[in-house]
């Protein structure tokens, strides 16, 4: 359709991608053969089947065990190619990656196992198909700030290749204030910070991701919206929210995409963008999210060259590579 013509036209960047979420069931399984690894389930379609949520927790228990068949370097290169891939063909430009590292060290895969990996497959990335990348370490906020500083310790011979730190995993009952050393340590690590926060938690949590952790994005945000004050924070420094609807959609953050709070925001002056999340879970890429909003909210033209546009300039690109990149 014309609509969908213009959305892959349009240059775009993606910044709320976890890639560990990307995993489809197809690769869950050839690297399931390939590690010689015994699956819980039968088949694509089973795996698939069990691919239904009412809430955040539901999807991290199942997403933390998918991530049990990467165990190499070109795991996390297939990995992460097969991702850009897909992407290529949306007309996606530059991608600002997440990963979890105490997901796979927890297992006894070492850090550079996984990063050596993911940055290959993000230089092949670049070469092959024109995709510029950066690299975000993610502490898993369910697990406690000792854990974080040893990951942090951990990433120490990387830290040229990293763009920044966030915060991922179960929101309710782990509140950004727990990581505020470890976020303060890697900004003085010359890191960018970023952090979910109001996608399940209260607008509480967002005022401490800006104070506590001084950061530079906020991941999801849907529920700063309750808090005026909070809103009119965010606009007047023009911080960027990754919001992520078919995330939203299947982790029943919103009960419908036509009342999903994209346009809002956007109406509110808030520089909002569109994002895939957990694209292998959540039932699209980042032209499916794009697609899904425009039809459903029903966004003009001009809605979505503002999403491109807040996309390059939310992220962690130069001004020089953006000149280069839009
Ligand atoms: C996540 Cl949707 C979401 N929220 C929090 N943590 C996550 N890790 C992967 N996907
Ligand atoms: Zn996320």
């Amino acid at each position: 359709s014309g609509l969908a013509r213009f959305i892959q036209g349009l240059p775009k960047a993606e910044l709320h991608l976890h890639i560990e979420g990307s995993l489809e069931p197809e690769l869950m399984f050839e690297l399931a053969r390939r590690n010689r690894i015994a699956l819980p389930f039968g088949s694509v379609e089973e795996v698939r089947k069990a691919y239904a949520f009412s809430n955040l927790q539901d999807f991290l228990d199942i997403y933390y065990q998918g991530a049990d068949v990467l165990r190499t370097e070109e795991d996390f290169k297939d990995l992460a190619l097969a991702y850009f891939r897909r992407v290529a063909a949306d007309g996606c430009r530059h991608v600002e990656l997440f990963f979890d590292p105490q997901t796979h060290t927890d297992r006894g895969i070492p850090f550079a196992v996984v990063a050596d990996g993911l940055l290959a497959g993000m230089a092949e990335a670049e070469r092959s198909l024109g995709i510029s990348s950066k690299l975000i370490l993610c502490f898993l906020r369910h697990l406690d700030e000792d854990a974080a500083f040893a990951t942090l310790k951990a990433a120490e011979p990387y830290l040229d290749r990293l763009v920044g730190v966030g915060l991922d995993s179960s929101e309710v009952g782990h509140p950004p204030s727990k990581f505020e050393r470890v976020f303060r340590a890697a900004g003085e690590r010359g890191l960018k910070r970023v952090a979910h926060a109001g996608e399940e938690g209260p607008p509480e949590y967002v005022w401490e991701a800006l104070q506590a952790l001084n950061v530079d994005r906020i991941d999801h945000g849907n529920r700063a919206l309750e808090d005026p004050r909070l809103v009119e924070r965010l606009a007047a420094e023009g911080m960027t929210l990754t919001v992520c609807p078919l995330s939203n959609l299947k982790l029943c953050v919103v009960d419908d995409l036509k009342a999903h709070p994209i346009k809002r925001m956007l109406d509110l002056g808030l520089s909002a963008t569109v994002n895939s999340d957990d694209p292998a879970y959540f039932g699209g890429y980042l032209g499916d999210n794009w697609q899904a909003v425009a039809e459903r909210v029903g966004l003009t033209r001009e809605d979505l060259v503002t999403l491109a546009r807040n996309s390059f300039s939310g992220s962690f690109l130069t001004d020089a590579e953006k000149a280069r990149r839009i």
